[in-house]
């Protein structure tokens, strides 16, 4: 029977399915490549060998692991519904610059962020981006210039490069929405709290190109969304 007693345990329970966020679920998954992993390469070091030449440079750009997962693989939704933004980084993100290399190779970072490139190397560097839909910017950061801080303002996938140093190459993924991720070393990627529906899902990596598959994301749980890439 209810009473008042009773009632006054439900309500707090009602008040708060009342205000439960919209159900979401979680895409995870694995990208793979079909075909063999390119045996490691070494890149000629060309310049500023004291500091470039410390430490071999294996080529980085398509890392395929013993199970044959890919690394850097940037997998989001296209198509997103609910008008959500990433929250830009109270701190700022990095790249460094250090061995002659960009660390990280590949980011994601939100629209509107801010980002640190760091001088580590004690040398000369010029980075250059390459974007779409951003200002490109092109500044040489002499050696005593530790950080310079640049702002990255709208969705895009930019190329960066050194003018000094022909092998250095990266990438920044500008997010305009929460629902990316980067693959790791062994290809495993999760995006969470996706609103529950149909959505196309992106995978892009800087050498294998783009791709798009369907995924039906649930109200609760996680929906598998493997993926691979055919051999080239
Ligand atoms: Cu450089």
């Amino acid at each position: 029977m209810i009473n008042s007693r009773s009632l006054a345990v439900l309500s707090p329970v009602l008040v708060a399915l009342a205000l439960a966020p919209t159900m979401a679920g979680e895409i995870v998954g694995k990208v793979k490549y079909a075909g063999n992993a390119p045996a490691p390469k070494q890149i000629p070091i060309t310049k500023d060998q004291a500091v470039c030449g410390k430490a071999p440079h294996l080529e980085d750009s398509f890392l395929v692991a013993a199970d044959k997962g890919v690394k850097n693989v940037v997998v989001s939704i296209s198509d997103p519904k609910d008008g959500k933004k990433m929250p830009v980084a109270a701190s700022n993100p990095k790249i460094d610059q250090n061995g002659c290399r960009f660390v990280p190779r590949v980011q994601i970072v939100p629209a509107g962020q801010s980002v640190d490139i760091i001088n580590d190397d004690g040398i000369l560097h010029n980075i250059h981006t390459w974007p779409k839909n951003n200002v490109p910017f092109n500044k040489a950061q002499p050696k005593f210039k530790k950080v310079m801080t640049e702002l990255f303002e709208k969705p895009d996938v930019i190329k960066i490069s050194c003018d000094v140093h022909s092998w250095m190459q990266g990438w920044v993924i500008v997010a305009g929405h929460p629902y990316f991720a980067l693959s790791d070393d062994k290809g495993t990627f999760k995006i969470a709290d996706v609103p529950a529906g149909t959505y196309a899902l992106e995978y892009w990596h800087e050498t294998l190109g783009k791709q798009t598959k369907q995924v039906i994301v649930p109200a609760t749980g996680s929906v598998t969304a493997d993926f691979e890439y055919a051999a080239k």
